[in-house]
């Protein structure tokens, strides 16, 4: 299968360590893309309308879009799988899932709205309200990993996905301040394969290669 990505990408990253959890790797063939909201993508559009990445073209031709979907997609792929868990566990992954995909659109409006518009025609009250949503799903996240979930799924995922893109983008953003336990959560991600070797490769980490994994 085709995954239409950028490296940047906290949606796409989700779906990077997803393949590697359930050992798909090897199947995902990653063909960049240039997604923006102003500048759009035409070539991206026609695998995805929204013009968003990651959008995935299968074995079968069949388009699917959404980090979301194309997650669920690769877990349908492996019988068995608990990325996706069947049992108690289930709607707190899921939850942690949607509130931190929440946390990155309001990360990435903030980024839209401080680069395609000019100084003076930004929104401060947009972007205070987006941090404010930020923050609140830092309040609900920090309360969920005061003990860590056991295990490794779509929910551990996502809020390692979510986190590090703080980390990455908004370093002024410092989670040992106010979430305690996310910052602890986030200091043993590095140990992690999946999450090692997609650390966005723009991010000063990376650069420094501060983590164990070579990122890609
Ligand atoms: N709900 C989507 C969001 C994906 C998304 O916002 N991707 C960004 C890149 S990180 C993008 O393609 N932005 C271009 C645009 O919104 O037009 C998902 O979960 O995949």
């Amino acid at each position: 299968m085709k995954l239409f990505y950028s490296p940047n990408s906290p949606f796409v990253r989700k779906v990077l360590m997803t393949g590697m959890e359930l050992g798909l790797d090897d199947r995902i063939e990653r063909v960049q893309a240039a997604p923006h909201p102003v500048n759009r993508d035409r070539d991206l559009i026609a695998h995805n309308p929204l013009g968003q990445i990651p959008a995935c073209l299968t074995d079968d031709g069949e388009e699917i879009s959404d980090s979301r979907v194309i997650c669920e997609y690769l877990a349908a792929l492996v019988p068995d799988q608990q990325i996706f868990p069947s049992g108690p566990r289930r709607w707190a992954a899921l939850t942690e899932q949607s509130i931190s995909d929440g946390l990155m659109a309001a990360a990435l409006s903030i980024r839209y709205e401080r680069s395609t518009r000019p100084a003076e025609q930004q929104s401060q009250t947009w972007i205070a309200g987006q941090t404010d949503k930020i923050e609140t799903v830092l309040d609900a996240l920090d309360r969920r990993y005061v003990r860590p979930p056991p295990g490794f799924d779509i929910g551990h995922i996502s809020v390692a996905c979510a986190i590090d893109y703080l980390a990455f983008r908004f370093p002024e953003i410092t989670l040992g301040s106010r979430w305690p336990h996310l910052a602890d959560y986030h200091a043993l991600l590095d140990a992690r394969p999946s999450f090692a070797q997609t650390i966005p490769p723009d991010s000063p980490r990376a650069q420094s290669g501060a983590a164990s994994g070579a990122p890609k």
